[in-house]
């Protein structure tokens, strides 16, 4: 251990006796009777009647399944409203003596807690934790050895005005969500009713290598009816387990009152500093002992970090003395298939997950989140930001922002000493879509009044915490947040940027942010939010803007990584978003869910995720992109010879790579720019194991399996996989449900295969997708396949050899109604006037025999809804096989095809 505190430093021995007690705090998570009712009463256990119950462990949505849709609908049958969950929980008799609390990490979004049947505490905001005291409403009778109480709990999400979140991109799962725990402490105890903190705030006013200054407020609390004489003992002990000083103070507490003191703590000298790459943590202990018995009361320990930072509005940002660019992602709570409803270890896995990819920043966005996840980022090495989800818009009643205010105090008071934590932050893009867009007078009023709550938290937040920074994360509307003086309020500006995605190009990052750093030169600047989506399905070798592929992604994230590492005033970035998450109401490739993430909703990894590893690790690492695209078709480069040749990228942050095809070599190659190389493989029909491996500093390797449907350019030797072409579109599409792979569509040559005539269809005036649509397609979960479209198409023709043919001919009507306009648009929006069906019709004749007669696709089946039609011919010796396309009215049109050899 570094130096010792020798003047103040007491030798305490907490002997430990029997009575000794700290406080009891275990989980209340199981068997919950759980119902949807409006009902505002409380229900007892014995009046459920027959209401449809269900019983749920905690935690649990109920929105687990009904926020995923498929592509039925945006929001259709999405619950929200109010809930009860219900159970019976008993302790033992002698609790009488202590006082009980019910503990909550989060519901959203309104609870009312009851015990009982009385009334125990109503708590809004569903992202910060809450605690009501319950002692007064439980019996206890001395002649038994345990006393029931039963605990009813409603929880509401109803739409409600006076509450952010008002509108979001992102779903409101419902329910109570994280854990509940059952609190006994003794009458005289830590105070955790101030915000369901608990009770002990560190801050580090002043550290420097030499030493670290340390003021600790401690709230003691006395819940019995009797004063009360204590004393407090202050721990605290090194990053390495050995005390480095304790203290030892007297005090007196009132009966029913809370009383803050302030041990007094000499600096710790020399202290390990906590940073990312070395992130020592040291503890606080806090011990109360009733004065005369010397009984120990309570005992709450808290982890703190001896480190300072700074902002520059130059030149970024610095940790204990030395510049560090911030590099990291945002993060949502949610996960395939339950929601917000997440294990811990779901929690701890992300932040590992973000630390294995060499991050050092997270923004905890865009609510406060789990406590596990500020517990791994301290232990881990992650700097942090987090904020309260006023997001889009704002209530002008005073109850909103009373409610702002409160769940703002609540983070802080709740996340108070964690090292990683750097920025308190509020109101993501909060002039997104400002009201009054028709009345420019009463709008003037309503930007004063978002800037009256925001300077309202800005001032609270600096009160509460004069040792962190601010940040309000804007979209980029320059003028309009400098205007409102939005961005003068806080000690950072945020800009959530989308050149390149929604509009603009990826090329333009850096004169934009030159020009939002030269327009509010004085400020630190964050790019709190980059992305792009990328669904995992989708594969393109010459990708464009907003085309969900996977490459388009990896492009995107290349040239930002670039453009914003280069510029010394962004003091940090995060991508949008560190992994898919759900949405809905939001319509892309997959309903319902926004993919910008580096991994999927299931955490699975795309290829951005190796490109960052590969950019930001310091250990020796590859990453095969191709292993993220494990099954393909494609088509042979020469008749005959089966093979078909597709650029393998490999990240690395190697000099040198060596890439193996099925045990050959095909070279060594530098890494070059983006820590990347590129290979041309030689692929074959079915397996291809890819290996890269680098011997430079240690051998490090990585493997990756392709799976090959390698379609012959002449079809004599009929594939036995068949044909899947994905008809209007450049994309290649695998569907994972039941790995299919479909290649995009060919022309037709001479003695081959593919589409005669017809053009790619794309909406006039095309909006961000340069084809296709992106409106859900219903009946399917291969929405890409039937967003895309040839149209007026003539023919398709397939020079078979003679045999029994099955022909899959796949539709949708791509014009017509759409479904109801999204909650959430970035940039101005979509057409959204309703709009009427093409009433097209046409007949397939399949070498001149009529397979599909008159089809009307708006008539029989409505628009934007998946229709396969399957039919069987027969190819004699030296006839191919022809589907010609006959219009009636309007075009004809076709949007994926398969072609199988039955006989
Ligand atoms: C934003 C929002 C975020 C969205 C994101 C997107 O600017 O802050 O909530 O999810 O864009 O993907 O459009
Ligand atoms: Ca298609």
């Amino acid at each position: 251990m570094k130096n010792f505190l020798t003047v103040s430093m007491l030798l305490l021995s907490s002997t430990v006796c029997a009575q000794d007690s700290e406080q009891i705090k275990y989980s209340i998570n199981d068997s919950w009777i759980f119902f949807k009712d409006a009902t505002e009463k409380p229900v007892a256990l014995t009046e459920i009647g027959d209401r449809d119950v269900e019983i749920v462990n905690l935690p649990h949505t109920w929105n687990a399944e009904d926020a995923i849709h498929g592509a039925t609908s945006k929001t259709e049958g999405f619950y929200r409203g109010p809930a009860w969950y219900i159970r019976n929980i008993t302790v033992p008799s002698h609790y009488k003596d202590k006082e009980l609390y019910v503990f909550f990490e989060g519901a959203n979004q309104e609870t009312d807690v009851f015990v009982n049947g009385q009334f125990a505490g109503n708590h809004i905001g569903g992202y910060t934790r809450f605690v009501f005291p319950i002692s007064k409403f439980v019996k206890f009778d001395s002649s038994r050895e345990s006393a029931e109480f039963e605990l009813a709990v409603r929880v509401d999400t109803s739409h409600n005005l006076d509450i952010p979140t008002l509108q979001a991109d992102f779903t409101f799962y419902g329910g109570i969500y994280r854990d509940v725990f059952l609190v006994a402490t003794e009458k005289t105890h830590f105070n955790i009713e101030d915000h369901a903190s608990n009770g002990i705030f560190i801050r580090t006013p002043k550290v420097s290598a030499t030493q670290a200054e340390l003021d600790v407020d401690v709230q003691l609390m006395n819940s019995g009816a009797a004063d009360s004489k204590v004393k407090l003992e202050s721990i605290i002990y090194g990053p390495d387990g050995e005390q480095v000083a304790a203290y030892s103070s007297d005090h007196k507490l009132a009966a029913g009152k809370v009383l803050t003191v302030k041990p007094v703590i000499q600096p710790i000298q020399n202290p390990a500093l906590w940073s990312p790459d070395s992130p020592s943590q040291y503890r606080l202990v806090c011990k109360i002992y009733d004065a005369e018995t010397n009984r120990k009361l309570d005992e709450v320990t808290n982890l703190f970090g001896c480190r300072w930072f700074s902002f520059d509005a130059k030149k970024g940002f610095f940790l204990n003395g030395k510049h560090m660019k911030l590099i990291g992602t945002n993060r949502h709570q949610d996960f395939k298939g339950i929601g917000n409803a997440l294990p811990d270890y779901i929690h701890r896995e992300d932040i590992k997950k973000l630390k294995e990819m060499g991050s050092n920043f997270l923004r905890i966005a865009h609510y406060p989140q789990d406590p596990a996840i500020l517990e791994l980022c301290d232990r881990l090495g992650i700097l942090t930001t987090v904020e309260t989800p006023i997001i889009d818009t704002i209530s002008e009643s005073d109850a909103f922002k009373q409610n702002c205010l409160n769940i703002q105090l609540e983070m802080i008071r709740q996340n108070y000493n964690h090292p990683s934590l750097i920025i308190w932050a509020y109101m993501n893009e909060v002039l997104l879509r400002p009201k009054y867009k028709d009345d420019k007078e009463k709008q003037k009023v309503y930007f004063q009044r978002v800037y009256e709550v925001a300077s309202e938290i800005e001032a609270l937040t600096r009160k509460q915490d004069p040792y962190r920074y601010t940040m309000i994360p804007n979209h980029a509307n320059l003028n309009r947040y400098k205007e409102t003086g939005l961005t003068d309020l806080p000690m950072i500006v945020g800009w959530n940027i989308y050149f390149g995605w929604y509009g603009g190009k990826i090329t333009n990052v850096t004169s934009e942010m030159t020009k939002y750093h030269n327009a509010i030169p004085d400020k630190p600047i964050i790019v709190a939010e980059y992305g792009a989506s990328a669904d995992p399905r989708l594969h393109a070798l010459a990708p464009v803007r907003f085309d969900f592929t996977m490459e388009y992604a990896t492009r995107f994230h290349e040239e930002y990584l670039k453009s914003l590492a280069n510029l010394p005033f962004i003091a940090g970035m995060n991508v949008w978003n560190y992994a898919d998450f759900g949405s809905v109401g939001r319509v892309d490739t997959v309903a319902n869910i926004n993919n910008k993430g580096l991994v999927g909703i299931d955490r699975k990894p795309k290829d951005v995720f190796y490109f960052y590893q590969a950019a930001l690790l310091k250990e020796p690492l590859i990453g095969i992109a191709a292993k993220t695209w494990i099954r393909r078709a494609c088509v042979e480069d020469e008749a005959g010879k089966g093979i078909c040749r597709m650029p393998v990228e490999v990240f690395s942050n190697q000099k040198e790579l060596e890439l193996f095809h099925n045990g050959i070599s095909l070279g060594k190659k530098e890494i070059g720019d983006h820590n990347k190389a590129i290979w041309d493989v030689p692929f074959v029909d079915g397996d291809n194991l890819l290996r890269a491996i680098s011997t430079t500093d240690k051998t490090v390797e990585d493997f990756a399996t392709v799976k090959m449907d390698v379609y012959p350019i002449k079809l004599s030797n009929f594939p036995s996989s068949g044909l899947s072409l994905n008809c209007g579109d450049y994309r290649f599409f695998y569907d994972d449900q039941i790995d299919q792979a479909w290649f995009p569509e060919k022309e037709y040559s001479e003695g081959s295969w593919g589409y005669v005539g017809g053009k790619v269809y794309s909406m006039s005036p095309a909006p961000r997708q340069q084809h296709g649509t992106s409106e859900p397609i219903k009946g399917t979960h291969c929405d890409p396949l039937y967003q895309t479209q040839r149209i007026g198409i003539k023919q398709y023709r397939f020079d078979v050899p003679p045999g029994v043919y099955e022909v899959t001919l796949h539709f949708a009507e791509l014009t017509g109604q759409k479904s109801t306009a999204l909650p959430y648009e970035l940039s101005g929006s979509d057409d959204k006037k309703p709009s009427s069906a093409k009433n097209r019709r046409f007949t397939v004749n399949v070498n001149g025999n009529p397979v599909i007669e008159q089809i009307s696709l708006a008539r029989d089946y409505g628009s934007f809804r998946a229709v396969k039609i399957k039919s069987f011919v027969t190819a004699e010796a030296g006839e191919p096989l022809i589907l010609d396309f006959v219009p009636s009215e309007e075009d004809a049109v076709i949007n994926a095809i398969e072609l199988n050899k039955k006989l």
